[in-house]
């Protein structure tokens, strides 16, 4: 078999918009997630450490070129997708990230947004005064949005990059963005973006997933729901594999990234309600040993120990996608 040709990395999270924005310049370029570039869905709640290495930051979008480059701002994802010039020292009116409307955008507009969104996260936020200001924004955008786009009659990178965030706005308050007097322009902007194919191919597989890539670095187990509830509730995990505990085995079964879906075919394929627990090594008090099955010469990881629920980064119902005749 050919060996693959190492592709670009993008780590993205579904529903991020700065993500969002990445994966429309993408696909605008003509570029398909498995064919020019591998696509690791990541959840924000537990960062896979080939992420964490390759940015301090460790926020998505992050494209990893195959020379090694970094691109670890949505922006420059795009100035790369699209080749938008991006040689600040030669002409600055080429820098899209000086752009004033983008500048608004990521700095005040989602400032606002993210208050007005979710309040409860920030303390002493006052929805109102963060809808207001957010709504003061719109206003000067539907101005600029006469000619139908942006930057004139024709949809260019600057729209692409700030429709996810305004499509928040609309499903944070629906019906007050609807009736809202002095955002015609803007509202139909909107409409059709949100109708348009790009946004509906971003958004589904295989560009956005609801699963999290699996890293190698980590290892999995299949729990029935109602296992792990116990587990949680006394802190730690002393099920081996389904009907049989730890005790009983004198181990932990566990997978790995890539061993997963097999292992639930032969286990769990008629159970009611699956888990699957990702399981940091690191935070293991007992041994993780990989070992050969008695039936097989295939290795699979050992805890030789309960598992404390410290060690489990992430719980995801688990299935398996319908198969496509
Ligand atoms: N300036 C960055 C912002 C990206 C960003 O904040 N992404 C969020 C998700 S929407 C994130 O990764 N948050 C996780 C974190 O901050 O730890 C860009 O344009 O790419």
């Amino acid at each position: 078999m050919p060996a693959e040709l190492p592709r670009p990395i993008l780590y993205s999270f579904r529903r991020c918009p700065y993500a969002i924005r990445a994966r429309l310049a993408l696909l605008l370029a003509g570029m398909g997630p498995g064919q020019d570039f591998e696509l690791r869905e990541v959840s924000l709640k537990a960062k896979p450490p080939e992420l964490l290495a390759r940015s301090a930051k460790a926020t998505v979008p992050l494209l990893e070129l195959t020379d090694g480059t970094v691109l670890a701002e949505s922006i420059e994802i795009m100035q790369w997708a699209l080749a938008l010039p991006s040689d600040q020292a030669a002409d600055q009116s080429n820098d899209q990230l000086a752009h004033p409307l983008l500048v608004q955008n990521d700095g005040p507009f989602k400032h606002h947004l993210d208050r007005f969104k979710y309040p409860d996260r920030y303390p002493g936020a006052d929805r109102e005064h963060h809808r207001a200001a957010t709504e003061a924004i719109l206003g000067d955008w539907d101005g600029q949005l006469a000619q139908g786009w942006l930057l004139g009659d024709q949809p260019s990178w600057l729209d692409w990059a700030v429709l996810p965030f305004v499509r928040q706005w609309h499903l944070a308050d629906p019906d007050r963005f609807d009736r809202h007097g002095g955002l015609e322009h803007l509202r139909r902007w909107l409409q059709r973006f949100e109708e348009g194919p790009e946004l509906a191919a971003v958004m589904a597989p295989p560009w956005a997933r609801r699963q999290a890539w699996r890293s190698p670095q980590w290892v999995y187990h299949l729990a029935l729901a109602d296992e792990w509830r116990t587990a949680r509730a006394c802190g730690e995990y002393r099920r081996s594999t389904r009907g049989l505990s730890l005790e009983q085995v004198g181990f932990i079964h566990a997978s790995g990234a890539h061993q997963v879906e097999a292992t639930f075919r032969r286990f769990y394929a008629d159970a009611e309600a699956v888990l699957l627990l990702t399981l940091d090594p690191a935070r293991l008090d007992a041994p993780l040993r990989w070992e050969a099955a008695p039936d097989s010469a295939e290795l699979f990881p050992h805890i030789y120990g309960p598992l404390p629920v410290g060690a489990v980064r992430l719980a995801e119902p688990f299935g398996l996608a319908p198969v496509v005749p």
